[in-house]
């Protein structure tokens, strides 16, 4: 995979509070927050905080744990947010689109609304 320098990436601004973010869900290793140009009614990008890898395709086996965080911490998300559908997609490398390069998903909650969200 292309190797991309880290540094001034915006996501570890916003894990470190040196950007402002929505925040939709946090623990010790996942940061959610939301997407600063939706393009679902909920668009939501779940982060490992660390900067472990620039994408999926970077990942190593030793890694590998944090994908299986990002999933639940998802699970979480939907459910905070009152949501029972969602969709998800990850955008890996220059010709995928991907414009940030701090592993991410997209998590797109559309389905299920049931409102209350905060
Ligand atoms: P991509 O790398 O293509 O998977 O998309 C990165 C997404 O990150 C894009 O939808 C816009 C979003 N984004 C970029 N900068 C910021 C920011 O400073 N704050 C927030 N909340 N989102 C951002």
């Amino acid at each position: 995979m292309e190797s991309i320098p880290t540094e001034n990436c915006v996501f570890c601004q916003v894990v470190e509070g040196k950007l402002p973010s929505q925040k939709v869900y946090e623990d010790e290793e996942v940061l959610a927050f939301r997407d600063i140009h939706p393009s679902a009614p909920v668009h939501i990008l779940v982060v490992p905080k660390k900067h472990v890898a620039a994408n999926l395709g970077d990942v190593t086996a030793k890694q590998a744990q944090i994908l299986a965080k990002l999933q639940l911490a998802a699970a979480k998300v939907a459910q905070k947010a009152g949501i029972s559908e969602f969709s998800y997609r990850t955008n890996t490398g220059k010709s995928a689109g991907q414009s940030v390069w701090h592993l991410h998903y997209h998590y797109h909650l559309q389905g299920g609304w049931k409102g209350g969200e905060d």
